[in-house]
């Protein structure tokens, strides 16, 4: 008797629910004939004869069909569906739990077992496809974050250096100051090579004798007989015959020591100014190419990782309506199987409530996003013919060549981003550069 009063309170309680819900008002939703069926089931006797019982038996059996055909055409895959399904279910349960009488009918021989078992198969599909919404939601994770790795994958694969200054460029300033180390030496012996030359030519120490022979002839002097002056120019031809050969001798090779010297300076400037030009192209190439790969890198990033985070969006809202339909559909299944089992107690409907819904198998593990790989434009923030560039690779002290004062060419600048060149950046250079020709000027 008191688990019947309980059974009715729980039963409008329900109602009460389903009214509140603006879903299942009792009045829409249970049809006159439905309420005709409870009317009867509710005044039908605990004593009543055989042929009474078998005839009630019969209209509980009508009620029960009709709701079992109600719940099956509201099965399948739409959620709402499901929701509805598990109200008409849950109610019928209450309804039949809450009937004394019920037990004179005997829902396993009522001969609905097909209907039920299409109930419960029904609603497995609909939890099948939970599952497998998961399980592609799952697989558009994976193929979003491999998106968004491929970012980092296409900046390795353009072998650009990164994250440090290109070693390749690196070196190529390394061969430009060794360069211009090796000129230093090369001015210097030409400096002195000249000297020398200069300093044998200005110092000829030609016998002062030879001062007396007049052009085309030997020197005339009105003192000496004509034998003795003859003998004199013979005496001052082998003093200056002495001096000649030497003198000669010297004087071409310091000549070509000084020409070789020379030459060698002027072509070690010109490697130097190759080096250097090879450099500064060099240098404004890692540029553009750090410039480019970081750029695609920021939109490909940005752009995969906007595509992620719309997704979830989408995949969260999906997650939540998966979980309502996963737990209605095994209320479905829990409501019929007590139904099933003539096991109408409150304790059997009680046992299918949603907080008993084991819904571990859906859940959604959302990955987390790969941190955006790093690209440092800084790295040629200072460029060719930047002042501060110029100042640390061609006039920095601290290198040999720049403290031996030998110059540089004038510095060529990177292309701006429209491709020109930018004719402000060299100005302020060309007045600090050597001007073409002219020789380095010593410390
Ligand atoms: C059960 O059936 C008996 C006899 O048919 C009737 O007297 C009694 O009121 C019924 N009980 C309910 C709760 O409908
Ligand atoms: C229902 O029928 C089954 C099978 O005939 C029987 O075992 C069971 O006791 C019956 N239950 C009731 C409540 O009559
Ligand atoms: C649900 O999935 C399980 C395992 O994946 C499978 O065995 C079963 O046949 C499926 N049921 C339906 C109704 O699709
Ligand atoms: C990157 O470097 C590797 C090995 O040095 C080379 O095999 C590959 O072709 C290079 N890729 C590009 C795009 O330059
Ligand atoms: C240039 O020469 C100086 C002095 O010999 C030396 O200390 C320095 O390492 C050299 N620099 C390069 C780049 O070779
Ligand atoms: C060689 O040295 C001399 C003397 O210092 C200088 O005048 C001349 O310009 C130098 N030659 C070159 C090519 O630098
Ligand atoms: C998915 O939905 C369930 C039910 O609303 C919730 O408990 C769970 O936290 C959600 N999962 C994620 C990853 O948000
Ligand atoms: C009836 O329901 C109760 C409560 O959930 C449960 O413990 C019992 O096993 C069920 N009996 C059958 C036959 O299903
Ligand atoms: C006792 C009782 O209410 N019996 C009902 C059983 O059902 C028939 C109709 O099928 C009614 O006429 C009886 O009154």
């Amino acid at each position: 008797m008191m688990h019947r009063m309980l059974a009715v309170v729980f039963l409008a309680a329900a109602r009460a629910q389903n009214c509140e819900d603006g879903q299942t008002c009792s009045p829409q939703h249970v049809s006159p004939n439905d309420m005709g069926i409870l009317m009867q089931m509710k005044s039908g006797s605990a004593s009543v004869s055989h042929a009474h019982a078998h005839a009630n038996s019969s209209s509980i059996g009508t009620y029960v069909e009709q709701v079992v055909n109600k719940v099956t055409a509201l099965g399948g895959s739409h959620q709402g569906n499901v929701e509805l399904a598990k109200e008409e279910v849950r109610k019928l349960a209450l309804q039949l739990a809450a009937d004394p009488n019920y037990t004179v009918f005997n829902m396993s021989q009522s001969g609905m077992q097909q209907a039920f078992q299409r109930i419960i198969d029904e609603m497995e599909e609909v939890i099948n496809d939970t599952l497998v919404s998961l399980d592609k939601d799952h697989k558009e994770f994976d193929i979003m974050i491999a998106n968004i790795r491929k970012c980092g994958l296409n900046l390795a694969a353009s072998n650009v250096s990164v994250t440090e200054m290109s070693p390749a460029v690196m070196q190529l300033g390394l061969n430009h100051d060794v360069c211009r180390n090796v000129s230093v030496a090369l001015r210097d012996a030409n400096h002195s090579a000249q000297v020398n030359y200069y300093g044998h030519m200005t110092n000829a120490n030609i016998p002062d004798c030879a001062q007396n022979f007049a052009p085309g002839t030997c020197p005339a002097t009105q003192d000496y007989s004509l034998e003795a002056f003859y003998d004199n120019a013979i005496a001052c031809a082998a003093s200056v015959d002495a001096w000649a050969g030497p003198f000669h001798t010297t004087a071409t090779s310091l000549r070509s020591t000084h020409e070789a010297a020379e030459r060698a300076v002027i072509a070690k400037y010109q490697e130097c100014d190759q080096a250097q030009l090879t450099y500064e192209l060099g240098f404004c190439t890692y540029r553009t190419e750090l410039i480019d790969a970081c750029s695609a890198l920021d939109n490909c990033y940005s752009s995969a990782v906007d595509v992620f985070q719309k997704t979830k969006e989408l995949i969260l809202k999906s997650n939540t309506s998966r979980h309502v339909a996963f737990i209605a559909a095994r209320q479905v299944q829990c409501y019929v199987r007590v139904l099933q089992t003539d096991n109408l107690t409150m304790a059997a409907i009680e046992a299918c409530d949603f907080t008993k819904v084991d819904t571990s198998p859906l859940k959604l593990t959302v990955p987390s996003v790969p941190g955006k790989p790093a690209c440092d434009v800084s790295l040629v923030a200072q460029h060719p013919c930047g002042a501060a560039w110029v100042a640390k690779h061609y006039q920095d002290s601290s290198k040999y060549w720049v403290a031996q004062k030998m110059n540089h060419r004038t510095c060529m600048p990177c292309l701006d981003q429209g491709g020109t060149l930018q004719i402000d950046q060299i100005l302020p250079i060309l007045e600090s550069a050597r001007p073409e020709e002219a020789g380095n000027s010593f410390a």
